[in-house]
């Protein structure tokens, strides 16, 4: 963590990455985002997961259901009902968090055997060895748009490496949001009640406590930006006035205006997501939209 934000605090802009913003708060803070009337995007999938459930299924189907990212693991509900997976496995960076979904997760299906595995899935190679993932097919969930997290380029590597991971055989249920309306994508990320706010300047209150900062997180403004030359929503908690932090045993100045990327959310079209994948070696064998077309759920399948 003190390698990786020393890295993110040298670049230019400076970048911290993603998973940094999932301690025990950050991990509440987001699900009161997904509550938010103007963040669509956990509603609309949910839905669409919920309505789709029968096809969905059908197209997925037998295998160990692996989740990249399961926060909650609200989502995965109707696919557990549904596929009766030998075993479902949830991948999350967030310690606590994850086991208290696992634990309610295993109440609601207890017929399917639930694991938990705490780490960074984008740094994972292979799962641990397990008597109930040896032998078995796996299909990949990985809802939210989460890959959206990566620049393109981390995001082909990513899909890669989940192929990778998923082994012989793999197919992987992802979901993708698609560019829309700016104003509704710059609300969502920035919504009235400021608990998009909250979760970036949440970040600050973490380094302070995990690598010995000094920040005030009232001396930063949070913003979120679309940028259309990069389809991507910037996140950054940019510096009201020049100062000077202490982190991870450096001092770090900032000028007036200097933004401090807390996270990008890259939006993709059914296009070119899928000309992504495919230079991972993923091909598209179903894609599933809300209403709207605001989002997708993508079958990639090796
Ligand atoms: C978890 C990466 C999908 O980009 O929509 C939401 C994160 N950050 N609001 C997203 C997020 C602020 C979210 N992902």
């Amino acid at each position: 963590m003190r390698r990786l934000v020393r890295e993110g605090m040298a670049q230019q802009p400076r970048q911290l990455p993603a998973w940094l913003l999932y301690d025990a708060e950050g991990s509440r803070l987001f699900e009161a985002i997904c509550e938010q009337p103007e963040y669509g995007l956990t509603r609309t999938e949910t839905a669409l997961l919920e309505a789709r459930e029968p096809e969905l299924a059908a197209a997925l189907g037998e295998g160990v259901l692996v989740e990249f990212g399961a926060g909650n693991a609200r989502k995965v509900g109707p696919l557990l009902e549904a596929l009766q997976p030998p075993a479902y496995v949830a991948l999350d960076i967030s310690a606590d968090h994850l086991q208290q979904s696992c634990v309610a997760l295993q109440a609601r299906h207890p017929a399917v055997p639930v694991l938990g595995i705490c780490c960074d899935y984008s740094a994972l190679r292979q799962l641990p060895e397990h008597p109930l993932l040896s032998g078995q097919r796996r299909l990949g969930f990985y809802p939210g748009s989460s890959i959206g997290n990566f620049s393109p380029e981390e995001a082909e590597a990513l899909l890669l490496q989940l192929g990778q991971l998923l082994g012989p055989g793999a197919r992987l249920l992802i979901g993708i949001d698609q560019p829309k309306a700016v104003a509704r994508l710059e609300a969502a990320y920035n919504d009235a009640a400021g608990v998009s706010a909250a979760f970036a300047r949440n970040l600050l209150i973490r380094l302070n406590r995990d690598l010995a900062g000094s920040f005030n997180p009232d001396a930063f403004a949070y913003s979120a930006r679309w940028q259309a030359e990069h389809s991507r929503i910037a996140m950054a908690l940019v510096s009201r006035e020049a100062q000077t932090v202490q982190l991870a045993g450096e001092a770090w100045s900032f000028a007036v205006g200097e933004p401090l990327i807390t996270e990008y959310s890259v939006k993709y079209d059914p296009v070119a997501f899928l000309a992504l994948a495919a230079r991972a070696g993923w091909r598209g064998a179903g894609r599933w939209s809300d209403p709207a077309d605001d989002l997708s759920l993508h079958l990639l399948v090796t």
